[in-house]
């Protein structure tokens, strides 16, 4: 019997999303390279988890593709780079036209966009595909991202709708995203917006704990009781679980976890494609930052030595700046909630808007509407909330900006007294709050009809000649002024990057 499938990659999300599609009624044919003179992970899986299941383990990748019914649909699941270029080399020789190559890992956009135009040159589909949810997910139902050959998609939809999670009304949590790369840009984007939640939460964290003196688990008790709310999400959720867990010792373990963050690189690439599109992403690449900044351990060590034991004032009183924990027993904690909900709504007001720029550019025709649909369920960032932008993009879908719609607008007007107190609160008391602030600003920018951007233009044109438009000329004509009376009438280019 020959499987429906091929699948590269037994790590921990190919065996979980094997397992899963197995579940699901597929035979799924396994490989993974192995190591000479070890046990084969493959030989481990099928007599391990996968023991008495519908699997075929294969040694080789010939014998993996001609193990599979044809026409061939072979999953990656395997490191992001260059592994799925030197796969996709030792697949070609066994593959006909037709042939799909599906690789879910979390591949740069840029690479996936570059193997569908290879590929469709040989007669073969290529699909790139976003997974997200992690271990759980991917055994269970994840949330899934698909783009690349469009051709492709009636041979795959089977197995990627089948393996992902399901909403309460039964529809997948995976559509067809968009040609080239347009999967795998909207899985890096949702990444990114998993660095902006992940940010907030901790900026959160930080004020309840050392401003508002709460213990981990009054804190826990905290993020209950907004899961129970409008910021209803799993990353919420996981916050209340974690603050309560226990280390062996009975102590709590968050307490034993340095504080040095770790990136694999979605987010990194989130703002390199927000600068290349010129899109303003600025709370997805503060939170990028933030993990950089964590990650300078002995500077921040010295930092603090150096400026701790200064003196400063606080609440009218000179303190030791070390002495963070002094509690502002005046701080709401409704307050800490409504500047979450604030940024966050800036946030994915950024993201999306991100992904606006890079269809037009791209030619993607993104249903962003569908997009927050499928992220509903099985991903990290799964919340309640993404109803709110489906519905929004339900009722105008060329929406420039999420804060125009009706709900986004109402709700930061509610929170934005809260947000202000909150953010002044961490610049009057040294508590870094760089998602929360930087979202701010974007807002207190983008609501400035008469901005400072006047005087960059004058400076610009000071000392290089770049010329200005001019409030009482037609946008689009530009000019040069001899502010030294000593200067020539040559202007510079006045193209924008
Ligand atoms: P890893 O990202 O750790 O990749 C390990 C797998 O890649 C192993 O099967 C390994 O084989 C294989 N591999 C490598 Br490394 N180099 C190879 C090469 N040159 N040729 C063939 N195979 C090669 O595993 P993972 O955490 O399961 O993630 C798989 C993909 O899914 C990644 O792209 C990841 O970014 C993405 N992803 C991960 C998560 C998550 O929560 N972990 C979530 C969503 C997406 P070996 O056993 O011989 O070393």
């Amino acid at each position: 019997m020959k499987a429906d499938i091929g699948l590269i990659g037994l790590a921990v999300m190919g065996e979980n999303l094997a397992l899963n599609m197995e579940s699901k009624g597929f035979t799924v044919a396994v490989y993974n390279r192995s190591v000479p003179g070890e046990e084969g992970v493959v030989d481990r899986f099928v007599s391990g988890r996968g023991k008495g299941r519908h699997f075929i383990g294969t040694h080789s990748i010939g014998q993996l593709v001609g193990s599979v019914k044809s026409s061939h649909v072979i999953m990656m699941m395997v490191k992001a780079g260059r592994p799925v270029d030197e796969l996709v080399s030792q697949l070609l020789p066994f593959l006909s036209p037709g042939d799909v190559i599906i690789d879910g890992g979390n591949s740069d956009f840029h690479d996936t966009e570059r193997r569908v135009k290879d590929l469709e040159e040989k007669g073969i589909y290529f699909v790139g595909t976003g997974i997200s949810g992690g271990e759980e997910g991917a055994l269970h139902g994840p949330s899934v991202m698909p783009g690349g050959s469009a051709d492709a998609w009636p041979l795959v939809k089977g197995f990627l709708q089948g393996i992902s999670v399901k909403l309460d009304d039964g529809s997948p949590c995976c559509e067809w995203i968009g040609t080239g790369g347009a999967g795998h840009f909207v899985k890096m984007v949702h990444n990114g917006i998993e660095y902006g939640d992940m940010q907030l939460i901790s900026e959160a964290y930080s004020l309840l704990k050392r401003r508002k003196g709460l213990d981990n688990d009054a804190m826990a008790v905290v993020f209950d009781e907004w899961n129970g709310g409008e910021l209803d999400s799993f990353l919420i959720e996981i916050t209340a679980r974690i603050l309560r867990f226990r280390d062996e010792d009975g102590k709590p373990l968050l307490d034993k976890i340095l504080d040095v963050a770790g990136q694999k690189g979605t987010g990194k690439w989130s703002a390199i494609a927000a600068m290349d599109e010129n899109d303003p992403l600025t709370l997805i690449t503060e939170a990028v930052y933030a993990r950089l900044l964590s990650a300078l351990y002995p500077e921040r060590v010295k930092a603090a030595r150096l400026y701790n034991g200064q003196l400063k004032v606080d609440n009218g009183q000179l303190e030791e700046k070390e002495n963070l924990s002094i509690v502002n027993s005046q701080l709401s904690i409704e307050d800490v909630r409504q500047a979450l909900y604030a940024a966050k709504l800036v946030s994915y007001a950024q993201g999306f808007s991100l992904l606006h720029r890079a269809s037009v550019h791209y030619g993607w025709e993104l249903d962003y509407g569908t997009i927050a649909r499928i992220w509903r369920k099985g991903c990290i960032i799964r919340s309640v909330f993404l109803q709110k932008v489906t519905d929004a993009y339900r009722k105008e879908p060329d929406l420039e900006n999420l804060l125009f719609d009706d709900f986004f607008r109402n709700k930061i007007q509610a929170s934005l007294p809260a947000w202000r107190r909150i953010v002044a609160e961490g610049a009057l008391s040294g508590i870094a709050l760089p998602a929360m602030s930087s979202a701010l600003s974007y807002f207190d920018g983008l609501c400035t009809l008469h901005s400072a951007a006047n005087m960059i233009q004058a400076q610009r044109d000071y000392f290089g000649a770049h010329t200005y438009e001019r409030v009482d000329r037609e946008r689009g004509h530009f000019f040069h002024t001899d502010w030294t009376g000593e200067g020539g009438r040559t202007v510079s280019g006045t193209y924008n990057v």
